[in-house]
């Protein structure tokens, strides 16, 4: 069994990859919730709906989120009559926003909203929030605290970060799932996506249970970077990365995971990063980390679980005494 830990894009992508190459059923997917929202009277989850139509083929290959072949009737009618129109819900999209608000109001947990979706559209994998509880990011920005899609979607990334807050995330409960993934003897790898570190992958390790569930674990944890030649492949993890203080390189993220992961898959454009990476205690793979089509997923999959496989966990309790 193979974890991916996810957000949206990057995420999504791999994770189907990594759906092609292992048999069904075997793969579990945990996914940041902190970009969550109710906008309209409506329960948003835009990482978890990025990665569910990947994983059913649905998804709108040029935006990266919402379904393929949308249309905006509803987004249209909004705006005759004066409504928000800033995060814009296709016609198509906004039923599965309107299911998961009428089944969390009636009791269900997202978790098993998420399952009865996944079920419908014939997803093998485990798609699993990384937490039932409310996690909210907050932006700590030039123009003030923001709500995340505030920042991310209405101001376009345009102010200047100067910290990240993932509220409700400490006492938040993991997804009971997601820790039984985490424990499972079956576990064979855990994969850090290529998503965005600070606003994707950070909200995952700050739910407590969670963090502690990933540093404690037995099988190797590996990264694939999401820069590639100092840039972003999708999305404002570059601005954000420099504006936080960080290179914006594959060695800067490696600096990032230091002690945390135990191997950083970097693209062939970041070669020379391999050795000084290597020497900050982690071990580096080189390939192709594009995943333009179907076929580049598969193969980024494929060489990431390959590349796992060669490595032992350097989780740090391993070098601890025993506590008698
Ligand atoms: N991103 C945008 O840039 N503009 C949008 O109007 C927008 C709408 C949207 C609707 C549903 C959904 O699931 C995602 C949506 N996204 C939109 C993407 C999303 O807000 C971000 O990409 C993620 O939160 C960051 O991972």
């Amino acid at each position: 069994m193979i974890v991916v830990l996810a957000g949206g894009v990057g995420g999504a992508r791999l994770a189907r990859g990594i759906q092609r190459v292992i048999p069904a059923g075997e793969l579990t997917v945990i996914v940041n919730t902190a970009d969550d929202f109710e906008h309209l009277g409506l329960a948003v989850s835009p990482d978890l709906d990025t990665v569910m139509y990947t994983l059913a083929g649905l998804e709108n290959p040029s935006q990266g989120w919402g379904l393929a072949g949308e249309t905006w009737s509803f987004m249209a009618a909004m705006d005759k009559i004066g409504g928000e129109t800033w995060f814009r819900l296709g016609d198509r999209d906004l039923a599965t926003h309107v299911e998961r608000t009428r089944r969390l109001a009636a009791g269900s947990t997202l978790a098993d909203v998420t399952a009865r979706f996944c079920a419908a559209l014939n997803i093998s994998a485990h798609l699993l929030p990384m937490t039932n509880d409310r996690v909210r990011t907050l932006v700590h920005s030039d123009d003030g605290i923001l709500a995340f899609q505030d920042y991310f979607v209405r101001l376009q990334c345009e102010p200047r970060i100067r910290s990240l807050d993932f509220e409700g995330a400490v006492s938040a409960s993991a997804c009971p799932a997601a820790l039984a993934a985490l424990r499972a003897p079956s576990l064979e790898a855990i994969v850090l996506a290529p998503s965005n570190p600070f606003v994707s992958v950070a909200p995952i390790f700050a739910v407590a249970e969670l963090g502690i569930g990933i540093t404690r674990r037995t099988v190797p944890l590996v990264a694939v970077c999401p820069i590639i030649g100092g840039k972003a492949v999708k999305g404002p993890a570059a601005k954000m990365m420099a504006e936080l203080g960080h290179e914006v390189s594959a060695l800067g993220i490696a600096r990032h995971y230091r002690g945390i992961i135990d191997g950083l898959v970097i693209d062939n454009t970041d070669g020379d990063a391999a050795q000084p990476i290597r020497e900050l205690g982690m071990a580096v793979h080189v390939t192709d980390t594009i995943m333009s089509d179907d076929e580049g997923r598969r193969r980024l999959a494929a060489a990431t679980l390959g590349f796992a496989r060669t490595l032992r966990s350097n989780a740090p309790w391993r070098d601890r005494p025993p506590v008698v």
